[in-house]
């Protein structure tokens, strides 16, 4: 039997000065084992509101292409979590989400009228290849609103809340145990074809009225359904299966909902958040795993670049923004709002271009791919210290016992990096470095001989992963 020579130990290294190589800047970084934080359940994207249907028009060959961005771990981003939308909406017209109970059966306790088209507008596509052919172990099954014959505005848009729930009471009567049934029939229909839901949510942006989908609610009124849906998924054998709350438009209104749901922490699974209104600058006060569940550019014209003038849509920053989540506010998973569709805004990771004859990656997408090919579900995020002036350094240390770190040099300085793990003993190493004009560039990164270090270049504007595989020893 062969074991990663990994002993935990606490190496209280300081943070020195390299002046061997040259006379640029040089650094050290030391990654603790032992000191841990949270559990990483992925990253990912959505191709719901029919951006599935998008991608399933094109060309068989850009369709394989689409499908290998976003999933493959070697060509792609190696994405782990795709989040689809449970439609609301009596048809699908415009970009609109289809219920699968259209028409209202009569009343909450009349026979369900299910209608199960078995597309999904292209959603169980893409589902499928994602779990059949990529292996995605996650999919996030998320409702933007309850259809609008259980609401109290009788409308799947422009916001209403759920008839039952605190505050709402209709004439129609109490639709939360409706609402519950049609979401594990949801779940249902896509284990049928084989799709396993792992996490389900009922809300998005319930601080937000909008012209489509979208369903009010604050935390009590969300700890009312859940306290109907978490034992109706048990009753149905998705014991499993982990309810997510509530997707808020920011961070700190995501914050601002755990007080009312403090009745139902047992049965909450995680808490999901937004980065439209506030960014995640700290920790959101829970026990569970913590997920941004969407961010984009929305408005900003495309943009490829990694780092040009420091706009909204480049590579770099993003790389920024999903080191705050992970290192400043303890998210476990971050997911850029649609991977790929058409149009002229940053609001998707991939264009596909007006003749729709190419698909198109923008550096946002590589940014997301040096996290999330090699910080894995399962990976634990560990401590670090020194590193680089005007650095941010994150290190994971991965099921199979790989340590990943991250350099994200936001400034000018460039120079070497050494990196010590504390009582890891590397047996090989690999870098990567994205920036401007490095897309697939393998970096040396060089093993010392006793294997207590490795030691990789980081240039200005630039992301650099650095994986050290622990050398085997025999016992
Ligand atoms: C991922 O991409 C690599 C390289 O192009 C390819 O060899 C492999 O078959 C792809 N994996 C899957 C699951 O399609
Ligand atoms: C999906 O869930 C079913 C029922 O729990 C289980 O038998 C099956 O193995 C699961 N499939 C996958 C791919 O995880
Ligand atoms: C749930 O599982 C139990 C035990 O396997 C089985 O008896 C029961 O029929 C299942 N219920 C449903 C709704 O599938
Ligand atoms: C970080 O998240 C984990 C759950 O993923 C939780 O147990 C831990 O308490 C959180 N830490 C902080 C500082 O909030
Ligand atoms: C790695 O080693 C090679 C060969 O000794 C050397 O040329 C290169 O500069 C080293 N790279 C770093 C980042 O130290
Ligand atoms: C390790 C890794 O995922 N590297 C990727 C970082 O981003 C560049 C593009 O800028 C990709 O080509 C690399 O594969």
């Amino acid at each position: 039997m062969a074991l990663y020579s990994v002993l935990l130990t606490t190496l209280a290294l300081t943070v020195s000065s390299r002046a061997t190589l040259n006379s640029r800047q040089a650094s050290t970084i030391t990654v603790d084992l032992t000191k841990t934080y949270q559990t990483i359940d992925g990253f990912g994207m959505s191709e719901t509101f029919q951006r599935a249907n998008q991608m399933h028009a094109l060309s068989e060959s850009l369709q394989r292409y689409s499908l290998d961005l976003l999933f493959n771990r070697t060509s792609g981003a190696g994405f782990s979590i795709l989040r689809n939308g449970i439609g609301s909406s009596p048809d699908s017209s415009s970009d609109h989400m289809v219920s699968i109970q259209p028409k209202s059966p009569g009343g909450p306790t009349a026979a369900p009228k299910y209608v199960w088209d078995g597309n999904d507008n292209s959603q169980v596509w893409v589902s499928t290849e994602a779990v059949k052919i990529y292996g995605i172990p996650t999919i996030y099954a998320n409702a933007w609103s309850a259809p609008g014959y259980m609401k109290t505005n009788n409308n799947d848009a422009n916001g209403g809340t759920l008839c039952g729930v605190s505050g709402s009471t209709c004439s129609s009567g109490d639709w939360k145990q409706a609402y519950a049934d049609y979401l594990v029939q949801y779940i249902t229909y896509y284990g049928q074809i084989g799709v396993n839901v792992t996490h389900l949510g009922f809300l998005n942006e319930p601080d937000l009225t909008t012209s489509y989908a979208s369903m009010r609610s604050n935390g009590q009124q969300a700890a009312d359904f859940i306290k109907v849906l978490r034992p109706t998924l048990d009753k149905a054998n998705y014991t499993a299966v982990k309810i997510t709350c509530c997707d808020a438009e920011g961070w700190s209104s995501q914050s601002g909902m755990m007080g009312g749901l403090s009745s139902v922490d047992s049965q909450l699974g995680v808490v999901t958040a937004h980065s439209y209104t506030s960014q995640p600058g700290s920790p959101i006060n829970t026990k569970h795993p913590v997920w941004q569940t969407e961010n984009a550019d929305l408005q900003g014209a495309w943009a490829t670049a990694f780092y040009s003038n420091n706009g909204a849509g480049e590579g770099l920053n993003w790389a920024t923004k999903i080191y705050d989540a992970l290192v400043k506010a303890n998210a476990s998973a971050y997911l850029y709002w649609v991977g790929i569709q058409g149009g002229a805004t940053n609001s998707k990771l991939v264009r596909i271009s007006d003749d729709k004859k190419s698909v198109i990656p923008s550096k946002r997408l590589w940014a997301f791919a040096n996290w999330s090919r090699h910080v894995r579900p399962g990976a634990v995020r560990v401590g670090t210290s020194g590193g680089p002036s005007g650095a941010r350094v994150s290190a994971f240390k991965n099921v199979d016992g790989m340590v990943a770190v991250q350099i994200i040099q936001t400034g000018t300085g460039t120079g070497s990096v050494t990196i010590q793990v504390g009582g890891f003993v590397a047996g090989g190493a690999k870098a990567w470095l994205t920036d401007n004009t490095h897309d697939c560039d393998a970096q040396a990164a060089n093993v010392s001989e006793d294997g207590g270090s490795v030691t990789a270049n980081v240039p200005a504007r630039s992301m650099v992963t650095v994986v050290l595989e622990a050398k085997e020893v025999a016992n």
